[in-house]
């Protein structure tokens, strides 16, 4: 760091910006800690921080007293009584990659001679908080509000089930006065129920856990805190009298779950930096899969004697940082609302936003589910809006910033034309949805098209959206069947279509026809009919014409078919045009004979009885392959895990099937061991499973 008498002197733009990022930091800490209705995104508020502290760093004769950096942040509000920490809650530094990373361990290791072992956890994007006992009783207990001082929510906290009213222990052990802080949070299935009740009572939304935390901790009325299911978890002493000695943050941790106070489970010791790292990448991979929110990962030296040795600066230990991931939220213009229209005629509006980076890719789109999703977040062309996308989450506008609304806006409105034909958009009462009315709209038919031609269904690679729209365009397709009248010849004329391109087109298009029945099921996209119910169709009828001949009452006989299913079948082929379809997709040569006939190979019956569940990708097949494997032999895939499960099928990433199925003692089978299954009927059993 630039000491004073090397320091250049500030340009006047420099110090112009210091003081700006000052008044910008104050004000948005404001909205965040005292109204609890932050206009920026977090990442943009850190942005802020950062710049600030950069230019502080290179300029230290701007450096004030009163700067935010110089104090941990945050000022409490005025309805709770003010609470004096014993001692001051610290923030932390931040590091956003790697090399900031381990340019921490670098510092901190030039104070100490002995190597240094740290601890790990998932940083919860929650409320600090600190709870006081004395003689092993709760007393009192305070958010951190600007680190010095906060605010008096022990009523509050005591409707919490997570916080102990008393400790555990013998009461010779029990310190006389301890204080432990933790993370007060809300587990995203509460944060989407209590949404939804919010929603049903007319009472405003929270845009995200952290804010539905904090509004749920900050009531008035500790009975309403009571409903909203809040948890904890402890990570930290503070004031300490008493109790045992303590050497280790591993001690404190065991120490404080002894006492029976909440410790994350994924908080893991770690020798060295990188092996920190890739904890960090490990815990970013699955941070969806935890069930509330995080936004990095806290990192700490584990020997609380070398903690000592580095100390703390007036604002954040020098022996803790948290590893930041990049931001999932950010605030964006909304350019304009649209409206697309899918394969069944539904109008979906969407936000077109000026593209900003965020959860790791360029969004410049995100969906606006439907009329009533548009009214609830009030949403408007011109307003600065704030936009998420969570891993590989679809991106959603979470709403809008009031304060940053131009004036003379007006609530959108649904148009009430197709944008593609013109034709009437008609919501039926009672349903969430518009609907174009015309079958025949051309981006009705592009989208059954690309439907058709999808993975899920005739797979058919290289027939992609852009693809399709071009062909519908030039006049070369309108429904499924005229996919199949696709040559070389025809394609050629076309732009961007070479002779090679055209030929590895029509290849696989012919390839296409000898998929099972239950593919060109799925790929006429019927109501209700996905891969699970056209797979018992096609078990259970001889051929397509079989399917279309057949009652509602015959349908409704078949394992995993009901009335619903049935009636939509029915209705489908009933339509003059739909039957019409499938006599040209006979003629083209498509497959359309059931399991049972001649075109499939020998039965084979050795996964008969067993059922699967499937949870994260495998390397060497997609979902639906590794699902045609399955019930080639006879076997079952379902959806979720319970103690009749035979195996679950474990790949990378797995969601929350996979702690259900340990949870059950059911059978995990990790790639190799799906395999080895398939080949032999034997599994291998991975040693860590
Ligand atoms: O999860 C957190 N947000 C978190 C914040 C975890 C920790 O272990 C922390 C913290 C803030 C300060 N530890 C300190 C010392």
């Amino acid at each position: 760091m630039a000491d004073r008498s090397s320091e250049v002197r500030p340009s006047k733009e420099v110090v112009d910006r210091v003081r700006e990022l000052r008044a910008l930091v104050e004000y948005h800490d404001e909205r965040y800690f005292v109204f609890d209705e932050p206009e920026v995104a977090d990442a943009e508020f850190d942005a802020l921080v950062r710049e600030l502290r950069e230019l502080e760093a290179r300029h230290p004769s701007l450096v004030t007293a009163d700067s935010p950096t110089q104090r941990p942040g945050g000022r409490p509000a005025s309805t709770f009584a003010p609470v004096v920490h014993r001692m001051p809650m610290l923030s932390l530094d931040n590091a956003f990659s790697r090399d900031e990373l381990l340019a921490w361990g670098t510092r901190i290791q030039r104070l100490i001679t002995e190597p240094i072992c740290f601890v790990a956890e998932p940083k919860l994007d929650g409320l600090a908080i600190s709870l006081q006992y004395e003689d092993g009783r709760f007393t009192v207990g305070a958010t951190r509000g600007d680190g010095v001082t906060g605010e008096d929510v022990t009523e509050n906290l005591r409707t919490i089930k997570a916080v102990p009213q008393k400790l555990k222990g013998k009461a010779k052990d029990l310190p006389a006065l301890l204080e432990v802080r933790g993370e007060i949070f809300m587990p995203l299935a509460a944060f989407e129920a209590l949404n939804r009740r919010q929603g049903e009572a007319g009472e405003r939304l929270f845009t995200n856990a952290r804010n539905a935390a904090a509004g749920s901790l900050r009531q008035k009325d500790p009975s309403v805190t009571a409903t909203r299911d809040l948890a904890l978890y402890t990570y930290q002493l503070g004031a300490k009298e008493g109790g045992p000695r303590l050497r280790t943050h591993q001690e404190t941790l065991a120490w404080l779950t002894a006492l029976g106070f909440p410790v994350n489970p994924h908080i893991a010791p770690f020798d060295d930096l990188d092996a920190v790292f890739a904890f960090c990448e490990q815990t970013e991979t699955n941070r969806h899969s935890l069930g509330y929110d995080i936004d990095g990962v806290v990192v700490k030296v584990d020997d609380l004697g070398q903690r000592a040795e580095m100390g703390t600066t007036s604002r954040a230990p020098r022996w803790a940082i948290a590893y930041k991931f990049p931001p999932e939220e950010k605030s964006t213009l909304l350019r304009d609302i649209m409206v697309s229209i899918g394969r069944t005629g539904r109008a979906t509006p969407f936000a077109v936003l000026e593209p900003v980076f965020v959860g790791g890719a360029n969004v410049g789109m995100a969906t606006l589910h439907n009329e009533d999703d548009v009214a609830r977040k009030d949403v408007r062309p011109g307003d600065t809006v704030i936009v998420r996308r969570a891993g590989d989450v679809i991106p959603e506008v979470v709403g809008p910033v009031l304060a940053k609304r131009p004036p003379k806006t007006k609530p959108w409105k649904f148009p009430k034309k197709c944008p593609e034909c013109g034709q009437p958009l008609v919501r039926v009462e009672g349903e969430a949805n518009h609907h174009c009315v015309n079958v025949d709209c051309p981006a009705q038919r592009v989208q059954r098209l690309v439907h058709w031609a999808g993975r899920g269904a005739m797979d058919i690679e290289g027939l992609g959206e852009e693809r399709v729209r071009q062909f519908v365009e030039a006049g070369l397709l309108e429904d499924a069947a005229d996919v199949y009248a696709l040559t070389v010849d025809r394609l050629v004329p076309l732009e961007r279509i070479g002779e090679r391109s055209a030929q590895l087109l029509v290849d696989a298009i012919e390839a296409s026809k000898r998929q099972p029945l239950w593919r060109v099921l799925v790929g006429h996209g019927i109501n209700h009919v996905g891969p699970t119910a056209a797979q018992a169709l096609a078990r259970a009828f001889a051929d397509l014409d079989a399917i279309m001949g057949a009652s509602e009452e015959q349908l409704t006989a078949v394992d995993g078919v009901g009335p619903t299913i049935a009636q939509s079948i029915a209705r489908w082929f009933s339509i003059d045009r739909n039957q019409r379809l499938v006599q040209r997709l006979h003629a083209a040569g498509v497959n359309l004979e059931g399991d049972r006939g001649p075109q499939r190979e020998a039965v084979d019956a050795s996964f008969a009885g067993l059922t699967f569940v499937l949870t994260g990708s495998l390397q060497h097949r997609t979902r639906d392959e590794t699902a045609d494997e399955i019930g080639a032999r006879g076997g079952k895939v379902t959806s979720s895990v319970s103690k009749k499960t035979s195996y679950v099928v474990v790949g990378e990433s797995p969601g929350s099937k996979f702690a259900k199925a340990e949870e059950l003692g059911v059978t995990i089978l990790d790639e190799q061991g799906f395999e080895s299954l398939l080949e032999s009927g034997q599994p291998t059993l991975n040693d860590q499973v």
